[in-house]
C-alpha cells in the first residue's frame, strides 16, 4: 500500500474542503488545485500548487479547458508499476497524482431553476470534472477518487489506518462510486437534452385532427346508460386493432366492452415471441401469461386473479385452438369478449356453444412490426389532448442495472415481461410477476405504495422470489421497503427521481435487484 503524495483537488461543492485538505495537509500530502478551489484553500492558509504550473498553461476559455491536459491525466492515468509508463511519464516532467478530489458543475441545480436557458445549462455540462473522475477510477489500482464530500472523513480514517495510504479494496469501492456518479451526470444531461428535443417533434402534430374520423355505429349507450355514445374510425386502418377486428358471434359490442377489448389486445400485441394470454377488467390487466401452448398462458393468465376476471375480457395473440376454447368456456368462469387473430374450427364451436352472448372477435395476423405510428388523444372539457401513441420498446441490453445485486437471467426475463405489462395499467401502475405470469397488479392509485400494498394482497404470496415493474420512479424508498417485506428480488423501473439514491441503498440494504429503464411509462 503506497502513499498518498500528491492531489488533485477541483470541486464545485466546496463544502467540507478546507478541513479535508488541511488533513491531507498533515499526512504530507501535496495539493494541486483549480482556480476557484486553491483561492478558498489559499485563503485558509493552505499550500496549493495552482493546476496551470502543473500544465505549463493558462486555465483557458473561462475555464472550459483547466485540467484536461496530459500533465493532469498522464499523472493520473500512468500504471505504477510499469516501468514503461513511468519512464514515459518522466520524460515529459509529469509527476504522478495519487488522490483526485472532484465534484461536477451543479447542472442539477442549475436546470431546477425556472428561468434557466439552454446557454446556461449547457455552460453547467462539466466536461473536464468526469473526465478526471473517470481517469482516477479506471487507474484505482493506484489512484484515489472521492466525489462526496460525505466520503471526507471516512477517508481520512482509512489513510490513518493505511499509514497514509489506501487499499486497492478501498480504492476500487470509490472507482465504483465515482462511476455511478459519472453516469448519473450524464444521464440527467440526456433527460435535460431529450425533454426539449420532443418539445420540438410535438411541433410536428397535424394542424386538425377530427376530420380524420367517420361514424362506424351508434352505441346503446356510453360508459353509463344515460350516457349517448357511437364508435367512430379513423379513414385510414393499417394495423389490427379493435376497429379493424370482425366480430364471429355475440350480442353487440358496448362501449365498454370496446375500450376494454383494446386494452387487451394492445397488450398482447406486445408479445410476439411465445403464446400469451391477457385478461382484462375495467381497461386494467388483472391476469398475463407467457407460456409454451396458449393453454397454459390462459390458465395462467386466468389464475392471476380469478375472482377479478369474472366478467372479463380475454385476448390471445395466437389463433385459439379447441383445447384453449375448453378453457375459456369453462362454465366457473364468465367471459364477455374474446379476442384473437383467429380461432381452429373446433374451437369457434365450442366458445359458440358457451353461450350466445359471449362476443368473438378475429383480428388477423398480429405483430409488434405491424403498429404504426400514430396518435393517442384524450379529451378534455372543451378541447383534446394529442400525443404520439406509446411504442416504447425496451431490451436487455437497455436496462440499467443500479444495485450491487445483478439481477439473474430468469429475472431480467421477468422484468422484461412484466415492463411490458405495466406500461398498459393505469399509473401509479405496479405489476408483479413469477415465471412470466402475473400475479398481482396494483392499478390507478394515487400513490405508489398504496398500488404496491394492493399488487401484494392480490398476488396472495405468489409473488415471494418474484419481481416487480413500476410504470415511474419511485418518489421515495417506502415502495421498495414494501416490495423486499413481500419477498420480492427484483424491480424495474425508469429511474430518474432526485431521490434515487436512497431507493438504491434500500434496495442494496435489502438484497434486491434494481434496473433502470431510463424511460417512464404513465398511462392515465
Ligand atoms: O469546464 S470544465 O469542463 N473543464 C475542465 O477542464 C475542468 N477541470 C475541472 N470543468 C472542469 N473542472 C470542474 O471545475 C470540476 O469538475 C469542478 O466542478 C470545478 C472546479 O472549478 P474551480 O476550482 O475553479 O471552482
Amino acid at each position: 500500500m503506497s502513499k498518498i503524495k500528491r492531489a488533485l483537488i477541483s470541486v464545485s461543492n466546496k463544502e467540507g474542503i478546507v478541513e479535508f485538505a488541511k488533513a491531507l495537509k498533515e499526512f504530507g500530502v501535496e495539493i494541486i488545485s483549480t482556480g476557484g478551489t486553491g483561492r478558498i484553500l489559499k485563503d485558509n492558509d493552505i499550500d496549493v500548487i495552482d493546476i496551470d504550473q502543473v500544465t505549463n498553461f493558462p486555465e483557458m476559455m473561462d475555464g472550459r479547458v483547466k485540467t484536461l491536459h496530459p500533465a493532469v491525466h498522464g499523472g493520473i492515468l500512468a500504471v505504477r508499476d510499469d516501468e514503461q509508463h513511468l519512464k514515459e511519464i518522466a520524460a515529459q516532467d509529469i509527476e504522478p497524482i495519487d488522490l483526485v478530489v472532484c465534484n461536477l458543475y451543479p447542472f442539477a441545480e442549475t436546470i431546477a431553476k425556472d428561468d434557466v436557458t439552454l446557454e446556461e445549462a449547457i455552460e453547467n455540462i462539466d466536461i473536464g470534472g468526469p473526465t478526471m473522475i473517470r481517469s482516477a477510477a479506471k487507474n484505482s489500482n493506484d489512484v484515489a477518487v472521492v466525489v462526496d464530500p460525505a466520503d471526507y472523513d471516512n477517508l481520512l480514517a482509512e489513510m490513518k489506518v493505511g499509514d497514509g495510504g489506501l487499499t486497492k479494496t478501498q480504492k476500487l469501492k470509490l472507482a465504483y462510486k465515482a462511476f455511478h456518479h459519472t453516469a448519473e451526470y450524464d444521464q440527467r444531461i440526456q433527460n435535460y437534452l431529450g425533454e426539449i428535443v420532443l418539445a420540438d417533434e410535438k411541433k410536428e402534430l397535424p394542424e386538425t385532427m377530427l376530420a380524420r374520423y367517420d361514424k362506424r355505429e351508434d352505441l346503446r349507450y356510453g360508459e353509463n346508460p344515460h350516457q349517448k355514445a357511437a364508435f367512430y374510425l379513423e379513414d385510414e386502418q393499417n394495423e389490427p386493432s379493435i376497429s379493424t377486428a370482425e366480430q364471429l358471434h355475440g350480442k353487440g359490442m358496448s362501449y365498454n366492452n370496446i375500450n376494454d377489448t383494446d386494452g387487451a389486445l394492445e397488450l398482447v400485441k406486445e408479445f410476439e415471441a411465445k403464446p400469451t394470454a391477457a385478461v382484462i377488467k375495467h381497461a386494467n390487466p388483472c391476469g398475463m401469461a407467457t407460456a409454451d401452448s396458449l393453454k397454459q398462458a390462459f390458465i395462467n393468465a386466468h389464475a392471476g386473479d380469478p375472482l377479478s376476471a369474472f366478467g372479463s375480457i380475454v385476448a390471445a395473440n395466437r389463433t385459439i385452438d379447441a383445447a384453449t376454447a375448453r378453457e375459456i368456456a369453462d362454465q366457473d368462469k364468465f367471459i364477455e369478449v374474446v379476442i384473437a387473430p383467429d380461432y381452429e374450427p373446433e374451437a369457434l364451436e365450442i366458445l359458440k356453444e358457451r353461450s350466445d352472448k359471449m362476443r368473438i372477435l378475429k383480428t388477423g395476423e398480429l405483430s409488434i412490426n405491424k403498429n404504426k405510428p400514430g396518435y393517442s388523444m384524450k379529451k378534455v372539457t372543451g378541447g383534446l389532448l394529442v400525443q404520439d401513441r406509446d411504442l416504447a420498446q425496451t431490451t436487455a441490453e437497455e436496462l440499467e442495472v443500479v444495485t450491487e445485486k445483478e439481477p439473474t437471467k430468469e429475472q431480467i426475463k421477468d422484468l422484461l415481461f412484466s415492463w411490458k405489462v405495466v406500461k398498459h395499467v393505469k399509473s401509479n401502475a405496479i405489476v408483479m410477476a413469477k415465471d412470466e405470469m402475473v400475479v398481482g397488479v396494483g392499478a390507478g392509485q394515487m400513490s405508489r405504495v398504496d398500488s404496491m400494498i394492493i399488487a401484494g394482497r392480490k398476488a396472495e404470496g405468489r409473488q415471494e422470489g418474484g419481481v416487480v415493474a413500476s410504470d415511474a420512479f419511485f418518489p421515495f424508498p417506502d415502495a421498495v421497503e414494501k416490495a423486499a417485506e413481500l419477498g420480492v428480488k427484483a424491480i424495474i423501473q425508469p429511474g430518474g427521481s432526485i431521490r434515487d439514491d436512497q431507493v438504491i441503498a434500500a434496495c442494496n440494504k435489502l438484497g434486491i435487484a434494481m434496473v433502470f429503464t431510463g424511460k417512464r411509462h404513465f398511462r392515465h
